[in-house]
């Protein structure tokens, strides 16, 4: 396993991840699983982490798929072995405490889908590519793509994407939900860090409940996520955050979180 696989830059609790196999297309293979899992079991101990940016090397592509030629002479077995790691990495992605911000940087396809899938949002270039296309390879997608696919963009549009493999553009992702932003690749990293200022500018304990409640209400009936929410909400109250918010707000003042 090498690092060099995966960079990290720490700045002030924003961290980005940048996935560096760009020879490849920034293929995940079990080396760049491993280091970006390495990766991720620190920042669930980071103290002061605010915000996460994962991102591939080059300007061609986020992550172009498993690697094809290290999964092609898998065993069953090994297969599930693989899968098992991926999809043990992801969900760390996914239940990091705070936003994970994908910037999708050309192509984005199979693994590569299901990793932006994971992430709480995903900007996209304008000359991004999505697609699950496993299908033209004899799979199915393996790393979480036929659960969290029909969760972000539907059923239908799901099945149509999983089960013809066909690519779209960003524009389309857009459309149908899969990515919250298009940029123009010249201006994605400036819209990020815009981004990144608004939420840093957010309670950071707010902006934690917020992502924890629509996460774990998602699996769960509406009534016990109702309840859920209610029991974080009333939780603000008891940290400095509310008080200082809205003593921001009677005071006219900006808040100082
Ligand atoms: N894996 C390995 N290498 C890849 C790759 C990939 N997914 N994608 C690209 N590369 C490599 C190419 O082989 C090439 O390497 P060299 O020949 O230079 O050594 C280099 O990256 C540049 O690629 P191209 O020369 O092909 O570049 P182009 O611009 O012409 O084309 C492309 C770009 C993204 C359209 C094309 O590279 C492409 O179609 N790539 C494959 C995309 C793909 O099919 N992705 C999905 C992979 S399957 C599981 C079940 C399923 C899965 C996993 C687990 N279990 C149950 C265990 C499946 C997951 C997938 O993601």
């Amino acid at each position: 396993m090498s690092d060099a696989v995966i960079e990290k830059v720490d700045n002030a609790g924003v961290v980005r991840l940048t996935i560096n196999r760009p020879k490849a297309l920034n293929a995940l293979n079990s080396d760049v699983l491993s280091a970006l899992e390495k990766e991720l079991v620190e920042l669930e101990q980071h103290p002061s982490l605010r915000a996460v940016l994962i991102t591939g090397a080059g300007e061609k592509s986020f992550v172009a798929g498993a690697d094809i030629a290290e999964m092609r002479d898998k065993t069953p077995e090994q297969a599930r072995a693989f899968a098992g790691q991926a999809l043990r990495t992801i969900k760390r992605l996914e239940t990091l405490p705070v936003p994970v911000v994908a910037l999708v940087n050309g192509f984005c396809l199979g693994g590569g889908c299901e990793l932006a899938l994971a992430c709480d949002w995903a900007v996209a270039s304008d000359n991004a590519i999505f697609g699950q296309p496993e299908v033209l390879l004899g799979v199915i997608p393996g790393f979480g793509g036929t659960q969290r696919l029909p969760r972000r963009v539907g059923p239908a549009m799901a099945l149509d994407l999983v089960t013809t493999g066909r690519k779209i553009d960003a524009h389309e992702a857009l459309r149908i939900g899969l990515v919250n932003r298009v940029m123009p690749q010249a201006e994605l990293e400036d819209y990020v860090a815009e981004l990144t200022k608004q939420l840093m500018g957010n309670g950071p304990q707010s902006v934690r409940g917020a992502k924890q409640a629509v996460h774990d209400g998602m699996d769960q009936d509406l009534d016990s996520a109702l309840a859920l929410e209610t029991s974080l909400f009333a939780f603000c109250f008891a940290g400095e955050e509310q008080t200082e918010g809205m003593s921001a707000f009677v005071e006219k003042r900006k808040p100082d979180f």
